[in-house]
């Protein structure tokens, strides 16, 4: 029996496995309108198999988008192509889920086939990024943001909200919110990033304060039998990361208080150049696996996750309870059929759909008789 290929229930849902399609920007919308490559896109990820595809990170308002080239939920005419796609990923037996987030500091990039740096400033396409406080990420993303008012701080929450309204009226089953990879709500947590010094900033306590209170205003508005989840960096790889994780599984702890029903563990990304062990296969399973236990909810995590032993490992040996998996469906939609296959599985139930199954067990027929 296969760990990986056992299915996931939470809240209402029922996933018919543990293999998700983490959210990945596809670059390629305009004004934050999705099209015809999203729709393809998104579907072939759920036709390969995986229990959840999850849309990716998706603007909360315009200048919360990454690229000026990515998707956005900040206006009621952007909810109709996003419900094509949602009905796609449910037609191919996948639950629909999205992330929603701001890009803070790091926001107002270019594609990173374009050099994945800030637009310079004064150029049309870019804006001014907003952050907790007014500095810079550094590196490639050297634009200082403006310092984010009380007034911008209330704002940036409630687009989280209509944007989470405007996911599920495009019927999505599944919110993530975009917490990690040292975008807004990773930025506000940090205290590399937030020095601010009124309730915002400060104490751990101060700093988990955007989170926390964005968790329980969408909360308000997502329905209680649907999963709402986050995606946070729990781990920096500064050499302080005793201290992070221990800040962040408390947060995680308090999120949970407020409603989340699973983390998506991840790197926080708020520093360049930091020492990530990527020569390490699934470096962040033990990572998952802390978090869960300690702060007692269900967890997603993945990265670099690309041999169907170690997929199946991490599930079966309760590390994390959904693997995600990300560049292998770019480099091979059918990813899943092939975790299947090296797992023993010949001919698993979504590669048999009713158009498809007599054709196929009547061409088998034949092959046999042959
Ligand atoms: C990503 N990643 C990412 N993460 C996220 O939280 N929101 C996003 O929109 C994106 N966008 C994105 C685009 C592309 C092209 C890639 C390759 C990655 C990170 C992604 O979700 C995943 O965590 C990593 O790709 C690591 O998993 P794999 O690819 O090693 O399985
Ligand atoms: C992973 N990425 C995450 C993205 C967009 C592109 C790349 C996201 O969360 N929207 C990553 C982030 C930082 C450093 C390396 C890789």
């Amino acid at each position: 029996m296969s760990a990986l290929f056992t299915p996931f229930t939470l809240k209402s849902l029922t996933l018919r496995n543990r293999i998700a399609i983490p959210p990945m920007c596809q670059y390629s919308a305009v004004d934050g309108f999705t099209n015809d490559w999203h729709q393809t896109h998104y579907a072939s990820m759920a036709r390969g198999g995986a229990g959840l595809v999850i849309v990716e990170a998706t603007g909360v308002s315009p200048e919360g988008r990454i690229t000026p080239d990515c998707t956005g939920l900040w206006n009621d005419a952007q909810v109709a192509g996003m419900s094509r796609i949602a009905a796609g990923i449910k037609a191919a037996g996948a639950v629909p889920g999205i992330q929603i987030g701001h890009a803070g500091r790091k926001a107002s990039a270019n594609n990173p086939w374009e050099g994945d740096d800030h637009i310079p400033e004064g150029a049309a396409r870019g804006w001014q990024p907003i952050a907790p406080s007014a500095i810079a990420f550094g590196g490639g993303l050297p634009r200082v943001p403006r310092a984010m008012t009380l007034e911008d701080i209330a704002r940036v929450q409630a687009d989280f909200v209509a944007a989470a309204r405007r996911a599920r009226e495009a019927g999505f089953e599944w919110l993530e919110l975009h917490f990690a990879h040292g975008y807004l709500g990773q930025s506000f947590f940090s205290a590399h990033s937030n020095q601010r010094t009124d309730a915002y900033g400060g104490s751990a306590g101060n700093r988990a304060r955007f989170l926390l209170e964005t968790v329980a205003a969408v909360r308000e508005v997502w329905p209680e039998h649907l999963p709402l989840t986050a995606r946070l960096g729990v781990i920096e790889y500064d050499g302080r990361d005793e201290e992070t994780l221990a800040e962040s599984i408390a947060l995680v702890g308090q999120m949970r208080e407020r409603g989340l029903d699973l983390l998506n563990v991840s790197l926080n990304f708020v520093i360049p150049d930091v020492a990530v062990p990527w020569g390490t296969p699934a470096f962040l399973a033990p990572i998952a696996q802390r978090v869960s236990r300690e702060a007692g909810l269900p967890v997603a995590s993945g990265w670099g996750i690309d041999d169907a032993r170690i997929a199946e490992r991490v599930v079966a040996d309760g590390q994390m309870d959904l693997v995600m998996i990300g560049r292998a469906h770019l480099a091979n939609p059918h990813y899943v059929y092939a975790l299947a296959q090296a797992l023993g599985k010949e001919r698993p139930d979504w590669t048999l759909p009713a158009p498809y199954a007599h054709w196929l067990e009547r061409y088998r027929g034949a092959a046999k008789a042959a």
